[in-house]
This record gives structure tokens, C-alpha cells and sequence, in this order.
């Protein structure tokens, strides 16, 4: 078994949740910031036997889009009056997604 982290937007968790249930994957989601927007994207853990990672994989993909979103990086440089800093473009998502070994799964 392995364990997939996968850090999504927001607005793309709720299909994404939906997908993994009628897929048969079951899933854990949990609420989390990104360290460089410091805004909400949502983080899910995914339990899957080896064979099925591509399955869950592809599904993520098709599920997850990448955005482009403006930030003015005032958190950068907070020293500079916002009226200094023009917004920059970031692009965000689809999905990041780690894959880990599990050594041992159980449930009670
Ligand atoms: P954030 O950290 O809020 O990053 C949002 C987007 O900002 C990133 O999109 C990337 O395009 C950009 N970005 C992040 N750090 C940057 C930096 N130091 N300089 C310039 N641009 C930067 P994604 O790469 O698609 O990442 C989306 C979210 O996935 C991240 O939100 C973070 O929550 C998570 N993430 C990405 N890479 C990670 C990693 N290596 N470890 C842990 N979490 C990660």
C-alpha cells in the first residue's frame, strides 16, 4: 500500500472528493494553507494498494486544474507601501501530490 498526499485548490476538492468516493478510493481531507499564498487549499490523504496509484493519479489530474491567480507580494517585501509592489502572477495547482511508502495499515 502507499499513501498519496495531494494538496489541491479549494475549489477543486469537492469534485475531487465526490470522484474518489463513486471510484471506490477512500479518502481523508483536510483543511490547510499554502506556505507562499497563505490561503486555503485543501490536502488529502489516500490510501491505495500499489496497482490502483495510476487509477488515483489520473483521476486527481482530471480533476484538479491548474489557475493562474495575481498576488501582490507585500508579504515579501512588507517594509514597501502596496502602491510599490505590482501584482505578480502566480500559477497554482492542479495538484501536488507525494506518494509514500506505508509500512503498516490497520483498522479496527
Ligand atoms: P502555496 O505555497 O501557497 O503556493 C502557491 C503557488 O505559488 C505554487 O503553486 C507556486 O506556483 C507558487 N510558489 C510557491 N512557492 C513559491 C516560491 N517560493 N517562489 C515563487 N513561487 C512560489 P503550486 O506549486 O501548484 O503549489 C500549490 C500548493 O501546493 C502550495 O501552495 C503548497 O500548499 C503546496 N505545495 C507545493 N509544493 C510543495 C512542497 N514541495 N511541499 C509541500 N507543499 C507544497
Amino acid at each position: 500500500m502507499k499513501l498519496i498526499v495531494a494538496i489541491v485548490q479549494d475549489k477543486d476538492s469537492q469534485q475531487l472528493q465526490t470522484h474518489l468516493v463513486k471510484d471506490g478510493f477512500r479518502a481523508t481531507k483536510l483543511p490547510s494553507t499554502g506556505g507562499f499564498l497563505k490561503a486555503g487549499n485543501c490536502t488529502f490523504l489516500i490510501g491505495v494498494e500499489e496497482e490502483k496509484i495510476d487509477d488515483a493519479l489520473t483521476l486527481i489530474k482530471k480533476t484538479c486544474h491548474t489557475r493562474s491567480q495575481y498576488v501582490t507580494p507585500t508579504f515579501l517585501m512588507p517594509e514597501a507601501a502596496s502602491s510599490m509592489t505590482d501584482p505578480v502572477e502566480v500559477q497554482v495547482g492542479g495538484a501536488t501530490c507525494f506518494i509514500l511508502p506505508v509500512d503498516k495499515f490497520v483498522r479496527f
